[in-house]
């Protein structure tokens, strides 16, 4: 676990230093309020809705089930060709929370052509009922706390309740 933890470190400073003049980031500072060198839940939660990716997206103060799965299909899906394969599903696990061992891709691709399509996907995730995973006030709505929740469990790698900073830009960069 913590042989991972540091591969993944040394691999998103690679992708930092390659992506950093590319791209605007979030400055670590702004979101560690307090400014003692990590940004806590509070800090975390209360940042993420300020910055107001839901309505970014969707328009609105919160998504439904549909735009969820349309969001998790966009953000698996690297090549953009409207199917997942094997490799994509694998890649994208952790920052989808989705089980996606190769028994479970077969669960996914009902016709069996090695391809998960849109459809194939929205089933599963229905059949699984994963948006209530994220919908935790059974709402059939996600807010932007909602969300920050499960972002923050993205974020938080080795899961200490605190976000520091290499964690910050692995999300910033990754997301
Ligand atoms: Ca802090
Ligand atoms: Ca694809
Ligand atoms: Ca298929
Ligand atoms: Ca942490």
């Amino acid at each position: 676990m913590r042989y991972n933890y540091s591969i993944m470190l040394f691999s998103a400073s690679l992708i930092i230093f390659s992506c950093a003049t590319q791209k605007a980031i979030t400055s670590f500072d702004q979101w560690d309020n307090d400014l003692n060198g990590s940004i806590n839940h509070h800090e975390f939660i209360s940042s993420y809705a300020a910055s107001g990716f839901i309505r970014k997206w969707t328009g609105n103060d919160a998504m439904n089930y549909q735009e969820l799965y349309d969001k998790l299909f966009q953000g698996i899906d690297s090549n953009h060709n409207y199917f997942i394969n094997k490799n994509e599903l694998h890649a994208r696990s952790r920052r989808t929370y989705l089980d996606t061992t190769d028994t479970v891709f077969i669960d996914y691709d009902k016709n069996s052509d090695q391809n998960i399509n849109h459809e194939e996907f929205v089933n599963h995730l229905i059949s699984n009922q994963t948006a209530l995973m994220w919908d935790t006030s059974t709402d059939d709505r996600i807010d932007e706390q909602e969300l920050a929740e499960r972002m923050f469990g993205f974020c938080d790698l080795n899961s200490n309740k605190q976000v520091e900073e290499l964690e910050f830009y692995i999300w910033e960069v990754n997301r």
